[in-house]
């Protein structure tokens, strides 16, 4: 397939996760004390199904089947548990593309940053305010995934979509 020469075409996508904390809730482990979910998505919530053909998120190895493969949107995981650690998020394109998968990689979030727990930047030493500690924690980065040369029918959908 002839690639288009002298061309990069990327496309924007946001991945990382939201943590809330578990409460009264039952988890399936007792140890367990967050609820979370990691996903990858079109940075403005666009559909990217039409050149994305699976996202498999590898967990921490305390996980049972830690690698996750998710075929189609939304492309996520969701998970309880009780430590931090970093997910591979991997990204295969559809057979048309040409292309080889890509892995981006996110540090699980579940706790607020020391600057939120503490109280606030202004005000460190400040106890935090009760109603800010059950607040869901959201850690995301916004990337592209640039296509170099591109075969003519990527590039095609691509400039399509
Ligand atoms: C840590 N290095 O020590 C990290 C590992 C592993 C987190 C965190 C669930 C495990 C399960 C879980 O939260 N694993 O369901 O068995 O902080």
């Amino acid at each position: 397939q002839r690639r288009v020469k002298g061309i990069a075409i990327s496309r924007p996508v946001v991945y990382g996760n939201v943590a809330t904390p578990l409460g009264d809730e039952k988890a399936s482990q007792a140890d367990h004390t967050h609820r979370w979910t990691v996903s990858l998505r079109g940075a403005n919530n666009e559909d990217i199904s039409y050149y994305v053909r699976k996202v498999v998120f590898k967990l921490h190895e305390t996980y049972h089947q830690p690698s996750r493969a998710v075929d189609r949107p939304p492309y996520e995981v969701t998970e309880t548990g009780w430590g931090e650690f970093e997910i591979a998020i991997k990204v295969y394109f559809h057979s048309f593309c040409a292309e080889k998968p890509i892995t981006f990689f996110h540090h699980l979030r579940l706790h607020p940053t020391e600057a939120l727990a503490a109280g606030t930047l202004a005000n460190p030493t400040e106890l935090p305010k009760p109603g800010l500690i059950n607040q869901p924690v959201l850690a995301y980065h916004y990337d592209e995934i640039v296509f170099n040369e591109p075969v003519e029918a990527l590039a095609r959908v691509l400039l399509e979509n």
